[in-house]
């Protein structure tokens, strides 16, 4: 099966060449590069990389409002119409995402509408990550379980595989969600559209170059969103999911 990946970037100059070299040495992937006009010239270095890489990389260069949700849409929506890959992947661009772990992602597509890439099933890791990141981050999917009741354990991990036809019955255009929240609210649709989801698990390693982009507004999203699904679950929308 053939699988495009969405990386979106802002100011990773230090890790776009690396994680794309990576990724495109297995013959079956292509790339979009969904760049916010990163200030320290990373969507010139994607530049670089279609012109090296033609036909396997796009480079979207986004205008407008700056953010990681915005990103997602405008990457999946392009890879949707633009490309007929089987597999629509999303990864990280600061290498916290293995290119390595990849392979097992999209091997589980084999038997799930979107397979989710986890710190938090048996075998999953998170390498040099503070002890209050880890705390934060397992409180959110707990947090977030508990409202929408969707049975995964790592549903804000932004290392995806959707299957083709799954992502198309995402109503991209309607997310208003950002950052984490953004993976919560996709994984609800998906949810709701009765996917199958599973989650393999990666090893996630803390970013060695570059900065994190996390705010606390994102974080206020991540805690109002799952509220906001909890009040517009319906009865029997569960998904079901294995791991
Ligand atoms: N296009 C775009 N990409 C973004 C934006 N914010 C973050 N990114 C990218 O999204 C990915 C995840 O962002 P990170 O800053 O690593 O956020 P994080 O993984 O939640 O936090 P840390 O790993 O702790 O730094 C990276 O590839 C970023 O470059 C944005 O506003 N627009
Ligand atoms: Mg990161």
């Amino acid at each position: 099966m053939r699988a495009l990946v969405i990386v979106p970037t802002y100011n990773e100059r230090e890790n776009i060449r690396t994680i794309a070299g990576e990724l495109l040495a297995d013959p079956e992937i292509e790339l979009t590069i969904v760049d916010d006009r990163s200030p320290d010239g990373t969507g010139a270095i994607a530049d670089g990389l279609a012109s090296e890489h033609a036909g396997r990389v796009t480079v979207i260069h986004r205008t407008g409002t700056r953010g990681l949700g915005r990103s997602y849409v405008d990457g999946m929506q392009h890879a949707l119409t633009h490309s007929d890959a089987d597999l629509i992947c999303q990864m990280d661009a600061d290498l916290s995402h293995l290119p390595a772990d990849l392979p097992r992602l999209l091997a589980a597509a084999a038997d799930a509408d979107l397979v989710i890439g986890s710190r938090y099933v048996r075998g999953g890791r998170v390498v040099n990550w503070p002890k209050r990141r880890v705390l934060l981050s397992t409180f959110a999917n707990r947090y977030v379980r508990l409202l929408t009741r969707l049975d995964v354990r790592d549903i804000t991990s932004g290392f995806r595989c959707w299957r083709r036809p799954t992502l198309e019955q995402i109503p991209l255009a309607g997310l208003r969600s950002d950052g984490y929240a953004f993976q919560v609210e996709m994984t609800w649709h998906a949810g709701r559209a009765g996917a199958r989801i599973a989650e393999v698990p990666i090893t996630f390693v803390e970013r060695r170059q570059g900065k994190s982009k996390l705010s606390g507004r994102v974080i206020a999203e991540s805690v109002l969103l799952p509220l906001r699904l909890a009040m517009r679950r319906l009865p029997g929308n569960r998904a079901r999911c294995t791991i």
